[in-house]
């Protein structure tokens, strides 16, 4: 079976799934294994890797090291570059910012990174990314050049979120970018389900389990969590958050 069908089913069962992210310029090799070992009992349906500005030289050494203690929970790249991408790894998030004007992030990176993704047999799980406006310049606004999309005009975000749905994108990942100030307001998750089938991936600056369970209940069928749980107090978190988006239990 597919991740992309993995995922699918972990929606149809759970109600919603929840994905946590690592960043590997943030976790150093000895705290791994625990931090693994801590989501997949916190009930974690699959971690996500990447970021959009990495400054780490061993991606493919770290994705290795990190499929030692993953289990079954599959390990995908959210790749903030071209040279984000391994081998060792369940699949990709093929992405394109799809928010943005900027043609090397829309289609330039993508093309170059595609032979290599098919010379790895990497499942590529093309997604549209969406930057939504979240309160101050966030790495992924500046590193991509790009201007997100206003918080307060869902139908702008809805416009786009149509417009991938009519590519056939897979997954429509909105973004308030990582350590939002703001996290993806509600009225935009809930205006785009209302509009389009696509399964919403929603993250960036959720940290609370509260706030993660109001985006499930607007629409969104996956929610990201990453820096709340970078801080070793915060672990238990973890949990709590996966008790709350796993609406069927
Ligand atoms: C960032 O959506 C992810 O790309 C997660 O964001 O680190 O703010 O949770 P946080």
């Amino acid at each position: 079976m597919t991740v992309y069908q993995r995922l699918l089913n972990i929606q149809t069962q759970k109600g919603a799934g929840y994905l946590i992210l690592i960043d590997p310029d943030k976790i150093s090799p000895a705290t791994l294994p625990a931090i693994i070992e801590n989501g997949i009992q916190a009930g974690v349906d699959a971690f996500l890797v990447g970021g959009s500005l990495l400054l780490t030289p061993h991606f493919d050494a770290f994705i290795e090291q990190f499929k030692k203690y993953s289990k079954d929970r599959p390990v995908i790249i959210f790749p903030g570059g071209v040279h984000q991408v391994s081998r060792h790894a369940d699949a990709i998030l093929f992405l394109s910012l799809l928010s943005g004007r900027n043609p090397d992030h829309l289609i330039g990176t993508q093309v170059l990174a595609a032979p290599i993704i098919h010379q790895m047999k990497l499942e590529a799980i093309s997604t549209a990314y969406l930057l939504i406006e979240s309160g101050e310049v966030t790495s992924a606004e500046f590193m991509s050049g790009t201007r997100p999309l206003p918080r307060k005009k869902p139908e702008i975000a809805v416009a786009h979120a149509l417009t991938a749905e009519y590519f056939g994108f897979k997954f429509i990942y909105l973004e308030g970018g990582s350590g939002a100030k703001h996290s993806v307001p509600e009225e935009i998750i809930s205006a785009i389900n209302h509009h389009v089938k696509v399964p919403l991936i929603v993250g960036g600056g959720i940290r609370t389990p509260e706030e993660a369970l109001q985006k499930v209940a607007a629409g969104a069928s996956f929610i990201v969590t990453g820096n709340v749980l970078e801080k070793s107090d915060n672990q238990h978190l973890a949990h709590d958050f996966a008790a709350a988006i796993h609406q069927k239990g």
